[in-house]
Protein backbone atom coordinates (compact mmCIF):
# COMPACT_ATOMS: atom_id res chain seq x y z
CA UNK A 1 0.00 0.00 0.00
CA UNK A 2 0.91 3.20 -0.77
CA UNK A 3 1.09 6.42 2.24
CA UNK A 4 0.41 9.93 1.25
CA UNK A 5 -1.37 12.94 2.68
CA UNK A 6 -4.69 14.52 1.64
CA UNK A 7 -4.00 17.90 -0.28
CA UNK A 8 -7.45 18.62 -1.50
CA UNK A 9 -10.72 17.29 -1.56
CA UNK A 10 -13.46 17.79 -3.88
CA UNK A 11 -16.74 16.44 -5.49
CA UNK A 12 -16.15 13.32 -3.25
CA UNK A 13 -12.74 12.25 -4.43
CA UNK A 14 -9.20 13.24 -2.22
CA UNK A 15 -6.16 14.36 -3.71
CA UNK A 16 -3.34 12.56 -2.13
CA UNK A 17 0.25 13.46 -2.21
CA UNK A 18 3.17 10.89 -2.10
CA UNK A 19 6.59 12.01 -3.00
CA UNK A 20 6.20 12.37 -6.17
CA UNK A 21 2.41 12.39 -7.64
CA UNK A 22 -1.09 13.05 -6.66
CA UNK A 23 -3.54 10.34 -7.02
CA UNK A 24 -7.17 10.78 -6.84
CA UNK A 25 -8.60 8.70 -4.16
CA UNK A 26 -12.05 7.35 -3.25
CA UNK A 27 -12.69 6.20 0.35
CA UNK A 28 -13.84 2.30 0.90
CA UNK A 29 -17.44 2.31 1.49
CA UNK A 30 -16.80 1.14 5.06
CA UNK A 31 -15.47 4.38 6.36
CA UNK A 32 -18.59 6.05 4.71
CA UNK A 33 -21.08 3.89 6.68
CA UNK A 34 -18.86 4.95 9.87
CA UNK A 35 -19.86 8.87 8.83
CA UNK A 36 -15.89 9.68 9.24
CA UNK A 37 -15.05 12.50 7.90
CA UNK A 38 -11.67 12.29 6.03
CA UNK A 39 -9.71 15.95 6.22
CA UNK A 40 -7.28 17.99 4.19
CA UNK A 41 -4.03 16.92 5.65
CA UNK A 42 -5.37 13.40 7.03
CA UNK A 43 -2.69 10.64 6.11
CA UNK A 44 -3.98 7.71 4.68
CA UNK A 45 -2.43 4.45 2.75
CA UNK A 46 -4.49 3.59 -0.51
CA UNK A 47 -4.04 0.93 -3.19
CA UNK A 48 -4.13 1.61 -7.06
CA UNK A 49 -7.10 1.08 -9.00
CA UNK A 50 -5.64 1.08 -12.48
CA UNK A 51 -3.06 3.32 -13.78
CA UNK A 52 -4.00 6.94 -11.95
CA UNK A 53 -6.57 6.52 -9.55
CA UNK A 54 -6.76 5.06 -5.78
CA UNK A 55 -8.94 3.68 -3.28
CA UNK A 56 -7.81 4.80 0.59
CA UNK A 57 -8.00 1.96 3.14
CA UNK A 58 -6.70 2.88 5.99
CA UNK A 59 -6.73 6.35 7.89
CA UNK A 60 -4.19 7.08 10.36
CA UNK A 61 -4.54 8.74 13.77
CA UNK A 62 -5.02 12.47 13.88
CA UNK A 63 -2.44 14.31 15.92
CA UNK A 64 -4.64 17.53 15.55
CA UNK A 65 -7.61 19.06 14.24
CA UNK A 66 -7.86 22.88 13.38
CA UNK A 67 -11.52 23.90 12.76
CA UNK A 68 -11.52 27.29 10.62
CA UNK A 69 -10.54 26.03 7.96
CA UNK A 70 -10.99 22.29 8.82
CA UNK A 71 -7.52 20.73 8.78
CA UNK A 72 -5.89 17.78 10.28
CA UNK A 73 -2.67 17.91 11.55
CA UNK A 74 -1.98 21.33 11.40
CA UNK A 75 1.66 22.51 13.34
CA UNK A 76 1.50 26.07 13.56
CA UNK A 77 -0.99 28.78 12.41
CA UNK A 78 0.86 31.91 11.40
CA UNK A 79 -1.31 34.73 11.95
CA UNK A 80 -0.23 37.44 9.79
CA UNK A 81 -1.62 41.04 10.02
CA UNK A 82 -0.55 44.17 8.08
CA UNK A 83 1.94 47.20 9.98
CA UNK A 84 -1.11 49.58 7.95
CA UNK A 85 -3.48 49.09 5.25
CA UNK A 86 -5.42 47.22 7.32
CA UNK A 87 -3.67 48.70 10.29
CA UNK A 88 -2.79 46.62 13.03
CA UNK A 89 -3.77 47.31 16.58
CA UNK A 90 -4.10 45.28 19.63
CA UNK A 91 -7.39 44.52 19.89
CA UNK A 92 -8.00 43.35 16.41
CA UNK A 93 -4.44 41.06 17.25
CA UNK A 94 -6.15 39.86 20.04
CA UNK A 95 -9.56 38.92 18.58
CA UNK A 96 -7.11 36.39 16.04
CA UNK A 97 -5.28 35.31 18.74
CA UNK A 98 -8.01 34.18 20.85
CA UNK A 99 -9.79 32.21 17.84
CA UNK A 100 -6.12 30.66 17.34
CA UNK A 101 -5.32 29.56 20.73
CA UNK A 102 -8.24 27.77 20.89
CA UNK A 103 -6.92 25.44 18.61
CA UNK A 104 -3.71 24.71 21.25
CA UNK A 105 -1.44 24.74 18.07
CA UNK A 106 1.84 27.18 17.73
CA UNK A 107 1.30 29.96 16.63
CA UNK A 108 3.52 32.91 15.17
CA UNK A 109 2.70 36.36 14.57
CA UNK A 110 3.84 38.00 11.24
CA UNK A 111 3.58 41.89 10.61
CA UNK A 112 4.03 42.38 6.89
CA UNK A 113 3.95 45.27 5.12
CA UNK A 114 7.41 46.39 7.20
CA UNK A 115 7.38 48.91 4.13
CA UNK A 116 5.07 51.14 5.28
CA UNK A 117 5.27 50.96 8.87
CA UNK A 118 5.66 53.74 11.64
CA UNK A 119 8.41 52.07 13.41
CA UNK A 120 8.29 53.75 16.47
CA UNK A 121 4.60 52.04 17.33
CA UNK A 122 5.15 49.11 15.42
CA UNK A 123 7.91 48.47 17.95
CA UNK A 124 6.04 49.10 20.93
CA UNK A 125 3.69 46.66 19.65
CA UNK A 126 6.10 43.88 18.99
CA UNK A 127 7.30 44.17 21.95
CA UNK A 128 4.19 43.89 23.99
CA UNK A 129 3.43 40.57 22.03
CA UNK A 130 7.49 39.05 22.73
CA UNK A 131 6.49 40.00 26.27
CA UNK A 132 3.85 37.83 26.39
CA UNK A 133 5.82 35.32 24.74
CA UNK A 134 4.71 35.03 21.18
CA UNK A 135 7.10 34.73 18.47
CA UNK A 136 6.84 37.83 16.10
CA UNK A 137 8.46 38.17 12.72
CA UNK A 138 8.14 41.03 10.57
CA UNK A 139 7.81 41.09 6.94
CA UNK A 140 8.13 42.99 3.63
CA UNK A 141 6.43 40.42 0.82
CA UNK A 142 6.90 43.34 -1.40
CA UNK A 143 10.83 44.10 -0.49
CA UNK A 144 11.31 40.42 0.02
CA UNK A 145 12.12 41.09 3.86
CA UNK A 146 11.66 38.06 6.61
CA UNK A 147 10.57 36.29 3.64
CA UNK A 148 13.68 33.99 3.86
CA UNK A 149 13.15 33.63 7.77
CA UNK A 150 9.40 32.70 7.44
CA UNK A 151 10.39 30.06 4.67
CA UNK A 152 12.74 28.46 7.29
CA UNK A 153 10.18 28.34 10.13
CA UNK A 154 7.47 26.43 7.74
CA UNK A 155 9.93 23.81 6.47
CA UNK A 156 9.00 20.08 6.75
CA UNK A 157 5.41 21.55 8.77
CA UNK A 158 1.72 21.81 8.04
CA UNK A 159 1.04 25.70 8.35
CA UNK A 160 -2.18 27.68 7.91
CA UNK A 161 -2.08 31.52 7.09
CA UNK A 162 -4.74 33.15 8.84
CA UNK A 163 -5.10 37.14 9.40
CA UNK A 164 -7.32 39.85 8.05
CA UNK A 165 -8.66 40.53 4.39
CA UNK A 166 -5.49 42.49 2.59
CA UNK A 167 -2.72 41.87 5.18
CA UNK A 168 -1.10 40.07 2.34
CA UNK A 169 -1.34 36.54 3.11
CA UNK A 170 -1.26 35.20 -0.11
CA UNK A 171 1.03 37.89 -1.39
CA UNK A 172 3.59 36.43 1.48
CA UNK A 173 2.91 33.24 -0.03
CA UNK A 174 4.11 34.10 -3.33
CA UNK A 175 7.32 35.39 -2.59
CA UNK A 176 7.77 32.02 -0.48
CA UNK A 177 7.40 29.95 -3.65
CA UNK A 178 6.49 31.63 -6.90
CA UNK A 179 5.06 28.63 -8.33
CA UNK A 180 1.69 28.77 -6.02
CA UNK A 181 0.56 31.81 -8.17
CA UNK A 182 -2.08 32.39 -5.18
CA UNK A 183 -4.68 35.23 -6.49
CA UNK A 184 -3.78 38.78 -4.61
CA UNK A 185 -5.80 42.20 -4.68
CA UNK A 186 -6.45 46.07 -3.14
CA UNK A 187 -8.44 45.92 0.21
CA UNK A 188 -10.70 48.26 -1.74
CA UNK A 189 -11.14 45.62 -4.72
CA UNK A 190 -12.10 42.33 -2.23
CA UNK A 191 -15.10 44.42 -0.64
CA UNK A 192 -18.19 42.23 -1.39
CA UNK A 193 -16.18 39.29 -2.62
CA UNK A 194 -15.03 36.56 -0.70
CA UNK A 195 -18.08 36.17 1.65
CA UNK A 196 -19.83 33.67 -1.01
CA UNK A 197 -16.92 32.31 -2.45
CA UNK A 198 -16.94 29.27 -0.97
CA UNK A 199 -13.23 28.25 -0.95
CA UNK A 200 -11.90 25.17 -0.08
CA UNK A 201 -8.84 24.78 2.37
CA UNK A 202 -6.15 23.12 0.30
CA UNK A 203 -2.29 21.98 1.29
CA UNK A 204 0.05 23.62 -1.13
CA UNK A 205 3.46 21.64 -0.82
CA UNK A 206 6.63 24.24 -0.25
CA UNK A 207 9.47 22.70 -2.65
CA UNK A 208 11.89 23.07 0.54
CA UNK A 209 9.21 20.33 2.47
CA UNK A 210 6.46 20.76 4.08
CA UNK A 211 2.94 22.34 3.24
CA UNK A 212 0.87 25.95 3.44
CA UNK A 213 -2.89 26.88 3.41
CA UNK A 214 -3.87 30.16 2.50
CA UNK A 215 -7.28 30.95 4.15
CA UNK A 216 -9.28 33.65 3.09
CA UNK A 217 -9.70 36.88 5.29
CA UNK A 218 -12.36 36.83 7.34
CA UNK A 219 -14.52 39.33 10.11
CA UNK A 220 -15.55 38.70 13.53
CA UNK A 221 -18.93 38.29 14.32
CA UNK A 222 -19.05 36.47 17.50
CA UNK A 223 -16.98 34.29 19.59
CA UNK A 224 -20.02 32.10 20.55
CA UNK A 225 -18.70 28.68 20.94
CA UNK A 226 -15.83 30.41 23.44
CA UNK A 227 -16.45 29.53 27.23
CA UNK A 228 -15.95 32.27 29.53
CA UNK A 229 -13.49 29.89 31.43
CA UNK A 230 -11.91 28.85 27.60
CA UNK A 231 -11.01 32.75 27.41
CA UNK A 232 -9.03 32.83 29.93
CA UNK A 233 -6.67 30.33 28.67
CA UNK A 234 -6.35 31.84 25.29
CA UNK A 235 -4.94 34.55 26.95
CA UNK A 236 -1.57 33.44 28.78
CA UNK A 237 -0.14 35.79 30.75
CA UNK A 238 -4.08 36.18 32.99
CA UNK A 239 -3.83 32.21 32.80
CA UNK A 240 -0.53 32.02 34.81
CA UNK A 241 -2.39 34.66 37.10
CA UNK A 242 -5.22 33.17 37.18
CA UNK A 243 -4.62 30.55 39.70
CA UNK A 244 -3.65 33.42 42.48
CA UNK A 245 -7.12 34.78 42.96
CA UNK A 246 -9.32 34.71 45.31
CA UNK A 247 -12.36 32.66 43.73
CA UNK A 248 -11.37 30.01 41.57
CA UNK A 249 -14.27 30.92 39.12
CA UNK A 250 -13.21 34.80 39.13
CA UNK A 251 -13.43 36.14 35.44
CA UNK A 252 -11.03 39.30 36.61
CA UNK A 253 -13.69 41.67 36.24
CA UNK A 254 -15.53 43.10 39.65
CA UNK A 255 -14.72 39.83 41.75
CA UNK A 256 -12.31 40.82 45.09
CA UNK A 257 -8.75 40.07 45.57
CA UNK A 258 -8.59 39.21 42.13
CA UNK A 259 -4.69 38.47 41.48
CA UNK A 260 -5.58 39.50 37.34
CA UNK A 261 -6.40 43.00 38.26
CA UNK A 262 -3.91 43.47 40.58
CA UNK A 263 -1.08 42.28 37.93
CA UNK A 264 -3.32 45.07 35.53
CA UNK A 265 -2.17 47.52 38.02
CA UNK A 266 1.44 46.67 38.62
CA UNK A 267 1.91 46.65 35.03
CA UNK A 268 2.93 43.01 34.81
CA UNK A 269 -0.40 42.61 32.33
CA UNK A 270 -0.48 45.23 29.86
CA UNK A 271 -4.00 47.17 30.05
CA UNK A 272 -4.27 46.80 26.32
CA UNK A 273 -4.70 43.28 27.12
CA UNK A 274 -6.84 43.09 29.58
CA UNK A 275 -8.99 45.90 27.84
CA UNK A 276 -9.18 43.01 24.85
CA UNK A 277 -9.88 40.14 27.18
CA UNK A 278 -13.10 42.35 28.36
CA UNK A 279 -14.07 42.78 25.48
CA UNK A 280 -14.42 39.71 24.30
CA UNK A 281 -15.71 38.51 27.54
CA UNK A 282 -18.61 40.56 26.85
CA UNK A 283 -19.31 39.53 23.70
CA UNK A 284 -19.55 36.44 25.11
CA UNK A 285 -21.97 36.80 28.04
CA UNK A 286 -23.94 38.85 25.03
CA UNK A 287 -24.00 36.08 23.09
CA UNK A 288 -25.10 33.59 26.14
CA UNK A 289 -28.11 36.28 27.19
CA UNK A 290 -28.98 35.92 23.35
CA UNK A 291 -30.16 31.84 23.51
N1 LIG B 1 3.25 47.90 0.49
C1 LIG B 1 3.05 46.59 0.59
N2 LIG B 1 1.95 46.04 0.06
C2 LIG B 1 1.78 44.70 0.19
C3 LIG B 1 2.74 43.88 0.84
N3 LIG B 1 2.28 42.61 0.83
C4 LIG B 1 1.09 42.64 0.19
N4 LIG B 1 0.78 43.88 -0.21
C5 LIG B 1 -0.43 44.31 -0.94
O1 LIG B 1 -1.56 44.17 -0.09
C6 LIG B 1 -2.72 43.81 -0.85
C7 LIG B 1 -3.40 42.60 -0.25
O2 LIG B 1 -2.56 41.46 -0.38
P1 LIG B 1 -3.12 39.96 -0.42
O3 LIG B 1 -1.92 39.08 -0.47
O4 LIG B 1 -4.16 39.79 -1.45
O5 LIG B 1 -3.80 39.89 1.03
P2 LIG B 1 -4.51 38.60 1.72
O6 LIG B 1 -4.11 38.62 3.15
O7 LIG B 1 -4.20 37.37 0.96
O8 LIG B 1 -6.05 38.99 1.64
P3 LIG B 1 -7.34 37.98 1.57
O9 LIG B 1 -7.03 36.91 0.59
O10 LIG B 1 -8.48 38.85 1.18
O11 LIG B 1 -7.52 37.46 2.98
C8 LIG B 1 -2.23 43.60 -2.28
O12 LIG B 1 -2.51 44.75 -3.02
C9 LIG B 1 -0.74 43.41 -2.12
O13 LIG B 1 -0.01 43.82 -3.26
C10 LIG B 1 3.92 44.51 1.38
O14 LIG B 1 4.80 43.90 1.96
N5 LIG B 1 4.00 45.87 1.22
MG1 LIG C 1 -5.46 36.00 0.00
ZN1 LIG D 1 -9.37 37.33 39.05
Amino acid sequence: MLQGVIVKSYNSYYYVQTSNKVTMCTLRGRFKKERFSLLVGDEVKFTMLGEDKGVIEEIMPRQSMLRRPMVANVDQVILTFAAVNPDINTVLVDRFLVLAELSRLKIIIGINKLDLANTDELSSLISLYRNIGYQVITLSAKHNVGINELKGLLSDHISVFSGPSGAGKSTILNAIEPGLKLNTGEVSEKIGRGKHTTRFAELLPLSGGGFVVDTPGFSFTEFNDVSEMELIECFPEIAKISPACKFSTCLHLKEPQCAVKQAVHDGVITQQRYDSYIEILTAIKEAKKGF
